[in-house]
């Protein structure tokens, strides 16, 4: 099965890449953004601080995806993505979300690189609900692993057993 379940602490994991639910600016924040900025050191915000600015204070638009080194993490690189902020389910949420997903993937690819860890992007102060978010999150990873015949191995990583009770489900056949 190349999609799993953990409840973990993201920063602990060693996958190939770690997923980091960020802002568009990039330069950290609070949950697991901040944990990763934490645990990776300054050299994080000095990398993120590099990344190009597409408009004013935005380094990755809603739904894209960008790709630092982890530093002092376990893992050797974070993909930075933005997921949307929930606002009833009506503005592309849905979209933006499995946008997040697929574009994570797309730098893994890209890369050559093979293990992978997401948090439950848009699930914290975004508001998104969880049970829906899961199911975004595991359609569009089964879709997307499904288009390529690689070996990718993804861990949805849940910050409590509720979130992965939840995520369990959804992975559920
Ligand atoms: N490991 C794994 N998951 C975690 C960790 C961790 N160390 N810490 C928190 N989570 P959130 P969002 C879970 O709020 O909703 C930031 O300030 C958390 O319990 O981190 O996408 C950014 O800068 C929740 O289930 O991300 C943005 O401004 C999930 O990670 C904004 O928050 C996502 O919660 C992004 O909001």
């Amino acid at each position: 099965m190349p999609i799993k379940v953990v409840h973990a602490d993201i920063t602990r994991l060693a996958p190939d890449a770690i997923v980091n639910a960020a802002n568009p600016g990039l330069l950290g924040g609070g949950g697991v953004d901040g944990a990763i900025h934490r645990a990776a050191g300054p050299a994080l915000l000095q990398a993120c601080r590099a990344l190009p600015e597409s408009a004013t204070g935005v380094r990755c638009p809603i739904g894209e995806a960008r790709i630092t080194p982890g530093f002092a993490l376990p893992a050797r690189w974070v993909i930075h993505t933005v997921g949307p902020v929930w606002h009833g389910g009506d503005e592309g949420e849905a979209e933006l979300l499995a946008r997040c997903h697929r574009n994570a993937l797309r730098l893994l690819r890209e890369r050559a690189l093979r293990t992978i860890a997401f948090p439950a992007i848009s699930c914290g102060v975004y508001g998104y609900p969880a049970a829906q978010a899961a199911a975004v999150a595991v359609a569009t990873l089964r879709d997307a692993l499904a288009a390529a015949d690689d070996d990718i191995e993804v861990t949805l990583c849940c910050f409590s057993d509720a979130m992965r009770a939840v995520f369990q489900q959804a992975l559920a056949p």
